[in-house]
């Protein structure tokens, strides 16, 4: 059996330090390097001199990480990565910076990756980059005259072609893809909008079973969405400190109805429209305010960058005019809570809910959608409100769809959720639980290594 070599801007498997497993993707992937005795490479998330891999090994899963100079950090990841690709690839152009500086940056980033992760790689292993941090990193490892099979996935939407052609070096970007053997995407739309690049701006050619054909190169690219590790997810939503929140949450909402958001704070979240939208509906429907309330959970992210510090200001203040405007002496209509929390008191909070409102206005997949429907109770769920522009929506198809730009879309879905029927919302959530536990994030895992080891 090959090695499974785990490459990622971050690294999050078990350590020392952090025993148990963050999130979904640390998950899957620490179940998989366990199993394959492989190796997980990133950065330390340090500031310093790069000097050599540091390695630990806990629980059957070894981690290696280097630091990162600060110059390296400023135009790598907290420029290239969060400055320019980021808000590019979520259709924000006016949010883009072009800094010829941060593009030098993030190439000579992933040449060091190259050069330090490089002579620890075995002929066998299978190698799998993760994310718009390390799209060159294939090619540098190729460069290096590596024959290794390959694979990347993409987390975060592929572009329209015409927004990625404002990139200046948009070529160079896509042909570095072209050193990986298979190329995945969370959906079938941004896999499409890929072909047309290809197509349009390569001349490349469509084969079977995914094949794309460029120059004499032909790689797989396919669509492979990311899954939530669902059994996991169904057990917190019992586990004691679940039931304890949900408790909490019954005990003080004397009665009423909670609407929940649960996101990073980011712009591509759709935060301040998903506000407007709620504040829509406490404006358009006075008898109906006293019956609900919502709590929105945002922890906050990237805080080196202006856009998102901005973000954060307009937050604080849109959260104070709706509480200020509508708020009783003995209710507020909305709790805004930055900070993270365990899971399983997410999961309690998501059961608490009778609406999951997830509206961002470009998601790569969205996992906050599929975990907050794992964590229903099947007598009982509550309603899923998804933006129509979130990954998930190709596969939860019976979600309340919404325009997330559209107030209107938002106030009228809040209200259609709350007078919606037991049987409805039951019809609803069963084949979306259906589809989260089929393609969980095991089989995510699964279907990429099973492509990528393909020849
Ligand atoms: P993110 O943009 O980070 O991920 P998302 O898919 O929603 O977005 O995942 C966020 C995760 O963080 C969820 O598991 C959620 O539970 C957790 N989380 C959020 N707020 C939290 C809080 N306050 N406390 C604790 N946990 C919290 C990127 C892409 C997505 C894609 C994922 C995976 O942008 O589109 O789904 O990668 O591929």
């Amino acid at each position: 059996m090959s090695r499974l070599i785990v490459i990622s801007n971050r690294v999050s498997a078990p350590t020392e330090k952090q025993p148990a497993a963050q999130g979904g993707l640390a998950v899957a992937l620490t179940a998989a390097l366990r199993e394959a005795k492989g190796v997980w490479f990133g950065w330390s998330g340090e500031t310093g001199e790069t000097g050599e891999l540091k390695f630990e090994t806990y629980d059957g899963v070894t981690s290696a990480t280097i630091d990162l100079p600060e110059q390296d950090v400023d135009e790598y990841y907290n420029g290239y990565a969060n400055r320019t690709l980021w808000p590019l690839f979520h259709y924000r152009l006016g949010l883009t910076e072009f800094e010829r500086d941060f593009q030098g940056g993030y190439e000579r980033v992933n040449r060091v990756f190259g050069a330090v992760i490089g002579p620890h790689i075995e002929p066998d292993d299978l190698i799998w980059v993760h994310d718009y941090h390390m799209i060159p990193l294939g090619w540098v490892l190729r460069q290096q005259g590596l024959t290794n099979r390959l694979g990347f996935f993409l987390h975060i939407p592929w572009p329209p072609t015409r927004l990625l052609t404002a990139l200046p070096e948009h070529r160079r970007l896509v042909e570095a893809l072209f050193a990986y053997d298979v190329v995945g995407f969370q959906t079938q739309e941004w896999l499409n909008t890929f072909h047309d690049y290809v197509t349009n701006e390569m001349g490349g050619t469509l084969g079977d079973d995914g094949a794309i054909t460029v120059g004499g190169r032909t790689i797989r690219a396919i669509a492979c969405p990311i899954g939530i590790d669902a059994q996991e997810f169904i057990a917190s939503a019992s586990s004691d400190q679940a039931k304890e929140t949900h408790h909490r949450m019954i005990e003080s909402s004397i009665g009423r109805s909670l609407i929940v958001g649960v996101d990073r704070l980011d712009y591509s979240k759709g935060l301040e429209e998903r506000f407007n939208g709620y504040q829509r509906y406490l404006e358009t429907r006075p008898d109906a305010q006293s019956n609900v309330y919502m709590l929105q959970i945002a922890p906050p992210s990237r805080d080196a960058v202006q856009s998102y510090r901005d973000i954060r200001t307009t937050l604080d203040a849109l959260s104070g005019r709706i509480n200020g405007a509508f708020a009783h002496i003995d209710w507020v209509p909305l709790r805004y809570v930055n900070q993270g929390f365990p899971r399983d008191v997410l999961a309690g909070v998501y059961r608490s809910a009778r609406i999951g409102l997830v509206t961002p206005l470009r998601d790569g997949m969205n996992l906050v959608a599929k975990e907050y429907v794992a964590a229903q109770d099947p007598e009982d769920p509550g309603v899923l409100i998804l933006s129509r522009f979130a990954g998930a929506s190709e596969q939860l198809e019976s979600a309340l769809m919404v325009n997330p730009y559209s107030p209107d879309d938002i106030a009228d879905a809040i209200a259609t959720a709350l007078a919606m029927s037991r049987e409805e919302r039951i019809a609803r959530w069963r084949p979306m639980l259906e589809n989260i536990v089929e393609q969980d994030v095991i089989w995510w895992r699964k279907r990429f290594t099973t492509a990528l080891m393909q020849e």
